[in-house]
């Protein structure tokens, strides 16, 4: 018989004492109703609001088998803070999702049906398709991200409606392999990830989800972020 399947949770942390009991308790309800074997590694980068100690407690209170914490001694970004948490992932699948309740546990069943029955690689959760959709935003974020993704969609044509997303499941082997190979640091790594696993022939479906605003704690999106983002999606668009 094949060894059971394994759920790895990577979520990086900056700032998010309010928002992580939340999504902890969330992750292990989900997980747990639908008798699913998981594990979540916090990877929290030195956040000032104590969110550390905050995971601390969350692995007192649950099974420390499920809460492993991978901390780092300062910002060094969500790229980096994958490949750290990816280290020590058990799980055969690994999902990697926001800890401020942009993406919601609540659909991590319907992505992870639709990789049982579909076999593929990376499952990604969309905001563009079927019932997907935006929350919370007002217009001018709206405009940017969709921009943003129709940027990103006609300068590298890989094929995925979600590109910007990072809400997504990957059997480890697999975001092993396309990580490894993966250059961009910052906000882009999630899109250069997705193009290059694209690239490198890998079976990708995708799941509709709806996207809600953060709940606690400030955004942190600006003119410099953008500028930045442009930078990365022509750097791929050369690279790849
Ligand atoms: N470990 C680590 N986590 C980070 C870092 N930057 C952001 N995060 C976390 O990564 C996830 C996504 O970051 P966000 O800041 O929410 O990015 P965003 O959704 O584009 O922007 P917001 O509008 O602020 O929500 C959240 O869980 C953050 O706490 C970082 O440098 N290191
Ligand atoms: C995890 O979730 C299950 C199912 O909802 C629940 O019975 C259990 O008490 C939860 N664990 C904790 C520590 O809350
Ligand atoms: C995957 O599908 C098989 C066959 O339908 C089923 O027995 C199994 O429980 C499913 N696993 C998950 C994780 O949904
Ligand atoms: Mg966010």
């Amino acid at each position: 018989m094949a060894p059971k399947d394994k759920y790895t949770v990577i979520l990086p942390t900056y700032n998010e004492r309010r928002n992580l009991p939340i999504i902890i308790w969330l992750l292990n309800h989900t997980f747990t109703e639908n008798d699913l074997d998981y594990e979540i590694i916090v990877v929290d980068d030195a956040s000032p609001d104590g969110t550390l100690e905050v995971a601390e407690q969350m692995q007192k209170l649950y099974n420390p088998k499920h809460i492993l914490l991978r901390p780092r001694p300062g910002k060094l970004g969500l790229g980096t803070a994958y490949v750290h948490g990816l280290k020590s992932a058990t799980g055969n699948f690994v999902i990697i999702m926001d800890a401020d309740f942009s993406h919601h546990p609540k659909f991590l069943p319907a992505m992870i049906a639709t990789q049982n029955r579909t076999r593929c690689d990376i499952v990604t959760g969309t905001r563009y398709a079927g019932d997907g959709g935006v929350y919370g935003w007002d217009l001018k974020r709206k405009l940017v991200s969709r921009g943003a993704n129709l940027v990103a969609d006609t300068v590298l044509r890989p094929g995925v409606s979600d590109l910007t997303g990072s809400f997504r499941l990957y059997k480890k082997s697999v975001l092993e392999k396309v990580m490894g190979e993966t250059e961009s640091k910052g906000y882009t790594f999630q899109m250069e990830l997705m193009t290059r696993a694209v690239g490198m022939g890998y079976r990708v479906e995708e799941c509709p989800i709806s996207f809600v605003d953060r709940v606690y704690g400030e955004s942190k999106l600006g003119g410099e972020e953008i500028v930045e983002y442009l930078k990365g999606v022509l750097s791929l668009w050369l690279k790849v």
